[in-house]
């Protein structure tokens, strides 16, 4: 869009819109010598083809411009912004906790599932329900590693796409391994002995009583009962000198 003296000098010069096709079809000036633009643009938001009106006053700054979008053009975007586990190294038989926020980058509320998955092995599915645009949730999955083969597992959360959802590519995340081995065998060298006994003294934690030089891990924590004490060297005595 320019603007021209009387005597056909250009004032100014605007480019508005942006790579797609945009269309100017109307245009008007008004007793303030504002102009006023109406045509069709590709370029603003995602999905189809929006109308528009826009404005540029005599000085060719400032301008504004209204957006009409179709119904159908609302964002559905639901997002995993983390996932993190409570423990890297998980006793076979016992518990770990996944930790999964979930965010609604999308512009409506949205019901959907969120399914927390050990390899290619679903733990568990949730359903987030109503959550509102720019909240988010911490979901917690307590995997049960019954019957899970002592070895290594990636962890991962998938948010099934919501209805209408384009971005998809966000809804998977993948947090690092987890080693489920005998249990006692604290320091993930999948073998039970001195050095996991020594965990527990170094990690101890049993209110009231003071806690061991290196405080609470929950890795040590075998039975995932928020403390660590004589329970947990318990379980080292039953799988003692035990390898995998
Ligand atoms: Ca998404
Ligand atoms: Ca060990
Ligand atoms: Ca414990």
């Amino acid at each position: 869009m320019s603007s021209f003296s009387a005597y056909m000098h250009e004032l100014w010069n605007r480019v508005w819109g942006g790579s797609g096709s945009d269309y100017g079809y109307g245009v008007a000036v008004d007793s303030t010598n504002t102009i006023v633009m109406a045509g069709t643009t590709e370029s603003l938001e995602v999905g189809l083809r929006d109308a528009f009106t826009l404005k540029y006053p005599s000085s060719g700054f400032q301008s504004w411009y209204i957006l009409w979008k179709g119904l159908s053009e609302t964002t559905h975007d639901i997002t995993i912004a983390s996932l993190s586990v409570s423990k890297t190294i998980v006793g076979q038989g016992y518990f770990a906790n996944i930790n999964v926020n979930v965010t609604n980058h999308g512009e409506v509320t949205e019901t959907f599932n969120v399914t927390a998955y050990a390899d290619t092995i679903a733990i568990e599915a949730q359903t987030v329900t109503s959550l509102d645009p720019s909240e988010n949730l911490t979901l917690t999955f307590n995997w049960n590693t019954t019957g899970f083969v002592t070895d290594n597992y990636t962890i991962s959360a998938y948010a099934t796409p919501v209805a209408g959802e384009t971005f998809t590519d966000d809804n998977n995340y993948i947090d690092g391994t987890v080693l489920v081995t005998i249990p006692g065998d604290i320091n993930g060298d999948r073998t039970v002995d001195i050095s996991d006994a020594g965990q527990i003294i170094a990690h101890w934690h049993s209110p009231p009583f003071p806690d061991g030089p290196l405080g609470y891990d929950p890795i040590a924590d075998i039975n995932n009962d928020g403390k660590t004490n004589i329970l947990d060297v318990s379980i080292i005595n039953v799988n003692w000198h035990k390898s995998l």
